[in-house]
């Protein structure tokens, strides 16, 4: 090589490390169903979660970041498009067999990564539906998935730990699967006709509650929801996916520790079946949801550890939340109730998962880069919704017109520049809220008031509601009534929102 060579090699080497190492990683940590008062950085006494209170103490801890909604599918889809889900059709909790939902021609958080050079993944939990109809072949390559809407590694769990399939798909292919053993799935009828939780109690290792469900096809010693039959090598063992999910996620890491990553870490705590490693069980004081709470917060010290070691940590930005609020009940006797001890998993807030009061969307919110921000706690109002917009930001990529639609860049609020997050945001319980500085309203309703298996307050009602947060973030005295006006000019705000979108 000659010397003019070597200089523009190491020209080129430099300029090129130079603008890689700009560019922060991001892991964005997302648990299922964990609630606002879980954590010991929220407040919790009768749990203790050193981990999540590290990231917590070295970052920002808001105090009133939301999900899109109150549960899973509707959470996660607007997390993945910007767009709120409630504006599309087909974004309620999906069964384990359903078609993709998210559109593979639009920004989504993944793609937005992708086109600013990093690499991307997701481990964990999807749950937004794969392939063009409900029948598919699960022998196969299973596509459009996770890897078409902007992932270039996909290691995931379909739906949720209670749905069949009972599989991981990794880039489109079930793992571990025996060709002579395919896998069948349905939602109607016992296909294959294996041993189901209602007809043979006796082989459960775990009880599904009463009236619940839960009593289809048996996997390892669990009812689920739905039907399968085959792919017996590949079923998941419920103590060891959070082992393999940590595993998966720090193999990426590890794989990508000189490029730019987005990895989004999805797990499956603490949403049931409970079922802890076992070197869990038993771990808390709470039965196996505390035990799974622990078990969650010990594989983010492991990822910060990695980090650490890598020196990464410095780099990269870890997001924690969660989909939605929590459950005590929600389809297994596993203890969570008669083992509470106390605790108070929706901490001061009223409702919880499902529900259109503060418990069922209000959950921890995390931003952590020791390098660039600094500690302190924010009331700033966060949406979910608003990662991808703000990581366009961050990350300086254009969103064309009519893709993200109802995403905000709030950057300078996550990074706790500002207490100054959205001006308003829609939450969708049973019925949609919209909260608008301390105020909310929730829309009238003549669904149920009180959801009877989970022992949740839905946060319907007959009438219009209008809380002050502020002064009663319990939401447990509606001023609508002394307030008509507030309450004319919320529910207007929500019309106009419903018609009209941000870009
Ligand atoms: C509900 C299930 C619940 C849980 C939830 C989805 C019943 C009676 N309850 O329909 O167990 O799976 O869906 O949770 O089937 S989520 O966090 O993925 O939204
Ligand atoms: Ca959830």
């Amino acid at each position: 090589m000659s010397l003019r060579h070597l200089l523009l090699f190491v020209l080129l080497l430099t300029a090129s490390g130079f603008c890689f190492s700009q560019k922060p990683n991001v892991i964005f940590i997302y648990a299922d169903d964990l609630g606002y008062g879980d954590l010991s950085s929220y407040g919790a006494v009768k749990i203790k979660t050193p981990n999540l209170d590290k990231l917590a103490a070295r970052g920002i801890r808001f105090t009133n970041a939301h999900s899109a909604s109150a549960t899973c599918t509707p959470s996660r889809y607007a997390l993945m498009t910007g767009e709120y889900p409630w504006r599309r059709s087909g974004t309620h909790v999906l069964p384990g067999h359903a078609a993709l939902i998210v559109p593979t021609d639009r920004t989504t958080l993944p793609n937005l990564f992708q086109k600013a050079g990093y690499k991307t993944g997701i481990v964990g939990k999807w749950h937004l539906g794969l392939g063009t109809t409900v029948e598919k072949n699960w022998n196969g390559e299973i596509k459009p998935g996770p890897n078409e809407v902007g992932f270039d590694y996909a290691f995931i769990m379909p739906a949720t730990a209670d749905r069949v399939p009972t599989v991981f798909i990794e880039n489109r292919y079930v793992v571990g699967l025996d060709p002579n053993d395919p896998i069948a799935v349905d939602y109607t009828k016992n296909i294959g006709g294996e041993p189901t939780g209602k007809d043979n109690p006796e082989l459960l290792k775990m009880q599904a509650s009463p009236n619940h469900g839960h009593d289809q096809t048996i996997v390892n010693g669990i009812g689920r929801i739905g039907f399968m039959s085959g792919g017996k090598l590949a079923r998941w063992t419920d103590e060891e996916m959070p082992l393999t999910f940590l595993a998966k996620a720090k193999a990426f890491i590890e794989a990508n520790k000189a490029n730019p990553f987005f990895l989004y870490y999805s797990l499956t705590e603490p949403h049931v079946p409970r079922m802890p490693s076992t070197m869990f069980k038993g771990k808390s004081a709470l039965g196996l949801r505390g035990d799974v709470i622990l078990q969650l917060d010990w594989a983010v010290g492991e990822i910060i550890k990695q980090l650490e070691a890598l020196g990464l940590e410095k780099n990269t930005i870890i997001v924690f939340s969660s989909d939605n609020g929590p459950v005590l009940d929600d389809g297994y006797m596993d203890g969570a109730v008669t083992k509470l001890n106390g605790h108070t998993p929706s901490s001061h807030l009223r409702g919880g998962k499902y529900s259109a009061f503060e418990a069922g969307t209000r959950v921890p919110f995390i931003f952590c880069w020791p390098g660039r921000v600094r500690s302190r706690t924010s009331d700033a109002l966060v949406g979910q919704i608003d990662l991808i917009a703000s990581f366009a930001k961050l990350i300086r990529q254009p969103i064309p017109m009519g893709d993200a639609s109802d995403s905000e860049n709030i950057l300078d609020a996550m990074l706790g520049k500002t207490n100054r997050g959205r001006n308003s945001l829609v939450v969708q319980g049973g019925s949609l809220s919209i909260i608008k500085g301390d105020w909310k309203y929730i829309s009238p309703s003549n669904a149920v008031t009180f959801y009877t298996l989970t022992g949740i307050e839905s946060g319907n009602f007959l009438k219009p509601q209008l809380y002050n947060l502020k002064e009663d973030a319990g939401e447990k005295n509606n001023l609508a009534e002394k307030y008509p006006d507030k309450v004319k000019e919320l529910a207007a705000l929500l019309v106009q929102i419903s018609q009209n979108r941000l870009r």
